[in-house]
């Protein structure tokens, strides 16, 4: 009888282990690829549905490939700390915003400055194009994350707590205008007149209920997804900010995919990115009458003299100084 003593046998079983272990390593290296994505957005809301179809897409064209988690309203990161976690790789993807990069990417606040971008065909033009592509270059090269897609957030626009004759950015002084917390926010709430005070998205609504703020300002499709007029009287049209977003991806993933991989994500996120901008496209152009139904009075003020002030706010601005020659000419003449 071929007897083997136990040690030596626990031996041959670990070898045998170790042995299988390198065997099925290409099985591991097909282990679905975790896609753990944080957004501040509320479940109702388009760029929180799009991720649902970035998911769908995947399972059709990668089946088995990769393991999206969707993480709503800020609950896995705070709302701006998605870069800093994508590029520690905590965090595989993200849809940051302009003032987000602009902390890093300076050249990047161009696009955090009032009246710049005209209209959703403008922007769609600007970022699908050579602008974009040297752009998001530099965003890869100096936060380690790659732009999969830009996305239409919307058109921000006033939205007040109280009544209030609003022609020009001096009818603001003093309002306590919520804007998101980072310094590239705060200048476009003082750029409009206003007394920016930082909160966190999530907060913004009780803010409003309690008077901690008298405005917020944002797309009127995010007026409607989180609510915020049930506790705002006022909406005052000054379409002040053409705002884009960037569904993003950690460059460690991103790197670490095949070409094949890499064409199927970026196309679904395209899906995404094409289902959000059509439903906010569709919304805006219905939610005033939706809007004044629910009993918020539209006001339209001077635009001449708010996109004036505004233009103007940003040119004489450090922010200005860092932009590159000739980029806002060029982002002009995109037609
Ligand atoms: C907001 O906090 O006002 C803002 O609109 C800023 C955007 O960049 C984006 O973070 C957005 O909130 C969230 O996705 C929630 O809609």
């Amino acid at each position: 009888m071929n007897q083997i003593a136990p040690s030596l046998r626990r031996r041959t079983l670990l070898g045998a282990g170790l042995a299988l272990g390198s065997a099925t390593l290409p099985s591991f290296a097909q282990t679905k690829q975790a896609l753990r994505i944080s957004t501040p957005a509320v479940p109702d809301d388009w760029h929180a549905k799009m991720w649902t179809v970035m998911k769908d897409e995947l399972e059709k064209t990668a089946p088995g490939q990769f393991d999206v988690q969707i993480n709503l309203n800020a609950s896995l990161f705070k709302q701006g700390t998605e870069p800093a976690a994508m590029a520690r790789g905590n965090l595989e993807m993200a849809s940051i915003s302009a003032f987000d990069i602009a902390k890093l990417v300076p050249e990047f606040s161009i696009f955090t400055a009032g009246y710049v971008v005209r209209d959703p065909d403008h922007m769609n033009k600007v970022f699908n194009g050579p602008i974009g592509d040297e752009l998001f270059k530099l965003v890869s090269e100096k936060m380690d994350i790659t732009i999969l897609s830009p996305i239409y957030l919307g058109t921000r626009q006033l939205n007040l707590r109280e009544l209030r004759n609003v022609r020009t950015p001096a009818d603001l002084k003093g309002v306590k205008l919520r804007m998101p917390s980072s310094k590239e926010w705060l200048f476009l709430g003082e750029a409009l007149g206003a007394t920016p005070t930082p909160l966190a998205f999530g907060e913004v609504y009780l803010g409003l209920k309690t008077g901690t703020i008298d405005g917020q300002d944002n797309p009127l499709p995010t007026v409607r997804s989180a609510k915020f007029y049930e506790v705002t009287k006022q909406l005052t049209l000054t379409n002040h900010l053409v705002d884009g977003i960037f569904i993003s991806i950690s460059n460690k993933v991103w790197n670490s995919l095949s070409a094949d991989q890499k064409t199927k994500l970026k196309a679904a996120a395209q899906a995404a990115a094409k289902y959000n901008n059509q439903n906010r496209i569709t919304d805006e152009a219905q939610l005033v009458g939706f809007l004044k139904e629910q009993g918020l009075t539209v006001t339209t003020p001077d635009l001449d003299a708010f996109r004036k002030s505004v233009q103007s706010a940003y040119l004489n601005s450090d922010y200005a100084k860092v932009w590159p020659k000739g980029l806002l000419e060029r982002i002009n003449q995109v037609k």
